[in-house]
């Protein structure tokens, strides 16, 4: 087969593909750590990390050849059987992030549906809620997925219309909003409470200081399991192992995804204590590819790098750097830039400037992604006008004043073009 071209390649997947992506027209082909390089052979950094799946850097040396090794002696027992692995790397993860038990699922969407499963018959069998009648309450702009479940979960309708009807027992108060989630915990059959740290989707929403913390004395009080969406803040992006840990909260039910593998395949967990996690018996929940041994293997090398190379310490400083440099830019579009770690977002302004009046920030924002891919380096505009910034967390310095030289580059070659 001849090397085709990005454009091809482009045309190839809107001919054959289903249309429920738009994607920013480049065409990857090679990653290694904070790049990735396009068919043509042009260098990026990577600013977006699959979001957030990649933490640990593209083909990371020890994930691939972890992958390498396992995949040449067993990959799938399916849960019929046992495998050598699965319980080396229950003890491993479970013991790192202090918990008794863990469930393997793959994708964090189902990470999420087997937390929701896991709050339900929590609420039946120890809460004592009536049959049917469990209720989990969800924060308003959540993103958890595309299941059934996550997006009758959504306040977001381009990922819900159209899709009716939705699963009932699931209530939304305002994020951030501790008064608002008090009065919902007061009914008795709430079963639990599902959460990200920091909204990822919503724009890198960062909720303020002590949010969690009420959150975890408001479920104890109310004996409502607190569910923490960890997939996208967990495993160091956010500057700490868990998101949570900044505030030294514990959730009852956490819930991983993204990096667990490095991003080298779909790996997610579900972590509880047994008082949660045994309320779900043989053959009531699973999955075929759950906890394969090639996953574990990849899922252990994937948690020692981001121990062994302190990823969350990295990701803590060089956020720090990447945030003041980005408000040292000092260009009048920029609204404000917000995150924790390397989980960062920079707003746009949505209403005119003294001297710029923007029509439309969103594409704007797409503009500017469009014209840092030019310039070497890869971000994606999120809810129009905000663009998200997450590196892998191995990022360096120098790599960080690059990534600022660029991005304020093509803020100016994009609004001087603008202007009218
Ligand atoms: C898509 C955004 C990120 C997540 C949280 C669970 C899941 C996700 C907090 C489900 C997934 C994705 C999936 C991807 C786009 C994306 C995303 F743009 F929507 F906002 F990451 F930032 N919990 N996030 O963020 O995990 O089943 O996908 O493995 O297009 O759906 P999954």
């Amino acid at each position: 087969m001849s090397r085709l071209s990005s454009k091809e390649l482009i045309m190839l997947e809107d001919k054959y593909g289903a249309h429920n992506y738009h994607p920013l027209p480049v065409v990857l082909e090679r990653g290694k750590g904070v790049h990735v390089w396009d068919v043509e052979g042009k260098q990026y950094l990577d600013f977006l990390s699959s979001y957030s799946a990649v933490n640990q850097g593209h083909c990371h040396p020890k994930i691939v050849k972890a992958m390498q090794e396992q995949a040449e002696i067993l990959t799938l027992t399916s849960r019929a059987f046992h495998n050598n692995l699965l319980g080396v790397y229950m003890e491993y993860i479970t013991t790192l992030l202090g918990y008794d038990k863990v469930l393997p699922m793959n994708t964090g969407v189902e990470g999420g549906e087997t937390a929701f499963k896991l709050a339900r018959r929590w609420g039946y069998d120890v809460k004592g809620i009536e049959k049917n009648n469990a209720v989990i309450i969800v924060a308003e702009n959540n993103f958890w997925g595309r299941s059934m479940a996550a997006i009758s979960s959504s306040s977001d309708p381009s990922s819900y219309s159209g899709f009716g009807p939705y699963l009932p027992g699931i209530v939304k108060v305002p994020y951030n909003n501790l008064v608002a989630l008090e009065q919902l915990l007061q009914d008795k059959n709430v079963a639990g409470f599902m959460v990200e740290p920091i909204q990822g989707e919503a724009g890198v929403v960062v909720p303020d200081e002590g949010y969690l913390r009420s959150i975890r004395e408001l479920c104890t009080k109310y004996n409502v399991l607190f569910i923490a969406d960890e997939v996208q803040t967990g495993i160091a992006r956010t500057g700490t192992m868990m998101a949570c840990d900044r505030e030294q909260v514990k959730p009852d039910i956490l819930v991983l995804g993204k990096a667990l593998s490095g991003g080298t395949m779909p790996v997610s967990a579900v972590l509880a204590n047994d008082d949660i996690m045994l309320c779900i018996k043989p053959g009531e929940h699973g999955s075929t590819f759950g906890g394969n041994p090639l996953a574990c293997r990849v899922a252990m090398a994937s948690l020692q790098v981001v121990v062994e190379e302190k990823l969350a310490e990295n990701a803590e400083k060089m956020g720090e750097v990447f945030r003041r440099e980005l408000v040292n830019m000092n260009l009048p579009i920029v609204d404000l830039v917000r995150g924790r770690g390397l989980l960062n977002a920079l707003v746009i302004k949505t209403s005119g400037t003294e001297e710029h009046t923007w029509n439309n920030p969103g594409e704007l924002a797409w503009n500017i992604c469009l014209k840092m891919r030019d310039n070497g380096l890869l971000a994606k505009p999120t809810h129009g006008n905000i663009i998200r910034f997450a590196p892998p967390l191995i990022i360096n310095e120098a790599q960080i004043t690059e990534a600022v030289d660029i991005i304020k580059t093509s803020i100016q070659q994009v609004t001087e073009k603008t202007v009218s």
